[in-house]
């Protein structure tokens, strides 16, 4: 794997704030192939919210996610001694496509307790213009759970999901609110830069207001130790996995380790 530069700092970063940017971090072998592999995909149909799981099938999406070194970023930045596959995800955003993604957490869509994070991948650049993505710094620390919703195809808020479940709470209105916040985004990412954060960190996307400019990205969602299956019903059914047991490690047959710690790494 290609050194990170100054590890420690991208790791105290992240556990702060719940999102870090790495620059560089897709190794130059798989941008070409990620790229043509997100375009055959959009192809079939643009709808922003339904390109996801594609590393099931065997491809290059299941090549980048299992055999490059993905994992290992992923756990180094989390400071993980395993990390563990859950789902993979396109999110273009095609010139024009103005609607922006609401603000959310991703924790509340998975069947997952504990470390969970998502390595999103930046394709095009990206910037306000078309399509920046959106951070309320250090707000997975806040212990907060927001409630799951479901929104239509272009990410507009529909309805709530588990409205009886005592565990979650309404998400405020963030985007109302914003002065309130530490709101923050970073200004101009490359092709092949990455960000890195926690599942319980607020986000949204802005829309992509150019007529030009395509904003691609790849996200990876990935569980790391410490993370536990605990399955809810009627969310994400998708990800459950009869063959575990709630509390178990997540990580299995459905959700391959992508990367562990060898022994002689432990110092
Ligand atoms: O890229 C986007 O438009 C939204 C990404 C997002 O919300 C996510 O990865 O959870």
């Amino acid at each position: 794997m290609r050194h990170i530069k100054d590890l420690k700092e991208v790791q105290a970063t992240y556990a702060r704030d719940g999102v870090v940017l790495l620059r560089n971090m897709l190794a130059p072998e798989w941008g070409e192939k990620l790229c043509q592999a997100v375009d055959n995909e959009i192809r079939k149909g643009e709808r922003y919210f339904a390109y996801k799981n594609m590393r099931e099938h065997p491809g290059t999406f299941q090549d980048y996610c299992l055999k490059s070194d993905l994992g290992e970023w992923v756990a180094k930045v989390t400071n993980a001694a395993w990390a563990s596959l859950i789902f993979d995800q396109i999110f273009a955003k095609e010139p024009g496509t103005r609607t922006k993604t609401g603000w959310h957490t991703d924790q509340p869509y998975w069947p997952i307790e504990g470390p969970m994070t998502t390595m999103w991948i930046a394709l095009d650049e990206v910037d306000p213009d078309n399509g920046a993505l959106e951070f309320v710094r250090g707000s997975h620390a806040w212990g907060a759970k927001y409630r799951p919703f479901k929104t239509d195809q272009k990410g507009a808020f529909s309805h709530y999901l588990e409205v009886d479940n005592p565990d979650y709470i309404d998400m405020p209105d963030f985007e109302a609110d914003r002065g309130s916040y530490d709101v923050v985004h970073f200004p101009h990412m490359n092709p092949g830069d990455a960000l890195v954060f926690d599942g319980m960190t607020v986000h949204s996307a802005m829309g992509n207001r150019t007529s030009t400019r395509r904003r691609r990205g790849y996200a990876v969602r990935c569980a790391v130790s410490g993370a536990k299956y605990v399955p809810r019903d009627s969310v994400t059914e998708w990800l459950h996995d009869p063959a575990m047991k709630v509390g178990d490690d997540f990580r299995g047959e459905k959700f391959p380790v992508i990367y562990e710690m060898k022994v002689e790494d432990v110092v």
